[in-house]
């Protein structure tokens, strides 16, 4: 098996300097060199060209840097298409979550219908109405649903990539009031850490991969790393306590991989400049690792 690795360095879609760094943080944490240890062939093509914030307006304020990002998408979903056509896996590095907004794009393309399991503080179901920041990377998952600004939800040229039935955001612990009532009104599954302290990890997990997986469908995983607990990933530019555990982590990860259904992934968010010894980055390699079949025994 070969995986594709493509470099995202995006923090248009965020307030802080830092995730643009982050796939030369990953990396730097070994990424290929574990993976190929896994058994895998690794194909690193390298970064997205990304544009400088300071060398572009922000735009509207309720959509900040939505051009740009929008225009890094599109070539996003180009080489995540071609990846998966080439039978290579696309393993995303960003990079802020904007991101998803290409690469899930471009695994849409591909597998239809594609379900997605969502690891994350937040649930980025924002529009530019309810917005409280401007920031687009709180928006990607509302926009690939169809809801929001038709630039953002456009990209490729149709609409909507995921059915509301296909999504399941696990770890969620940080939504906005605008939020709350679209992913109510949209039926989305939200599984917060109140659910996973309540019912456990293992059993929120199987009833996640049941949802996205339902019927054998190909599934995307996107992996906020501010999901887990701040004291595990520091390096996180929106960092919420009460996060995930080391070990809830890795068994979400685990229980991913043990569906086989797994077509892509991307793992975001990671802040090299608030991190500490690049502990977040290693942690994200770690977790890779689980998601694509590295198990203890
Ligand atoms: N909900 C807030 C907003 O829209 C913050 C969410 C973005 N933070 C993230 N995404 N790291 O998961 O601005
Ligand atoms: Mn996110
Ligand atoms: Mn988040
Ligand atoms: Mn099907």
């Amino acid at each position: 098996m070969r995986i594709r690795v493509i470099g995202v360095p995006m923090d248009l879609g965020a307030d802080r300097r830092g995730v643009d760094i982050g796939p030369s943080a990953i990396r730097y944490a070994g990424l290929s060199e574990h993976l190929r240890r896994l058994g895998y062939t690794v194909n690193d093509i390298g970064n997205v060209h990304v544009p400088q914030p300071e060398s572009r307006p922000v735009g509207n304020t309720q959509l900040k840097y939505l051009e740009p990002i929008v225009q890094v998408s599109e070539e996003l979903a180009q080489l995540v298409t071609e990846a998966l056509q080439a039978n290579e896996f696309p393993l995303i590095l960003g990079g802020d979550h904007s991101i998803a907004l290409g690469s899930i794009s471009g695994v849409a393309r591909v597998h239809q219908p594609l379900g997605v399991i969502w690891v994350d503080a937040h649930t980025d179901f924002n529009t530019g109405e309810t917005t409280p920041s401007g920031n687009i990377h709180g928006m990607i998952l509302a926009a690939l649903a169809g809801l929001g600004d038709g630039r953002l939800v456009e990209v490729g040229g149709w609409s909507p990539k995921l059915n509301t039935s296909d999504i399941v955001i696990v770890g969620a612990r940080d939504i906005d009031p605008g939020e709350q009532n679209l992913l109510r009104n949209n039926h989305i599954h939200v599984f917060t850490m109140s659910d996973i302290d309540e019912r456990g990890i293992s059993e929120i997990m199987h009833q996640a991969v049941a949802i996205a997986g339902r019927d054998n469908h190909p599934v995307h995983l996107s992996l906020d790393l501010d999901a887990l607990d701040p004291r595990e990933a520091p390096g996180v530019g929106t960092a919420v306590r009460g996060g995930l555990s080391y070990r809830e982590a890795h068994l979400v990860m685990e229980m991913v991989a043990s569906t086989h259904q797994l077509v892509s992934m991307d793992v975001v968010e990671v802040n090299a400049i608030l991190d500490r010894e690049n502990a977040t980055a290693r942690l994200a390699v770690e977790l890779v690792l689980s998601a694509l079949g590295k198990k203890i025994l």
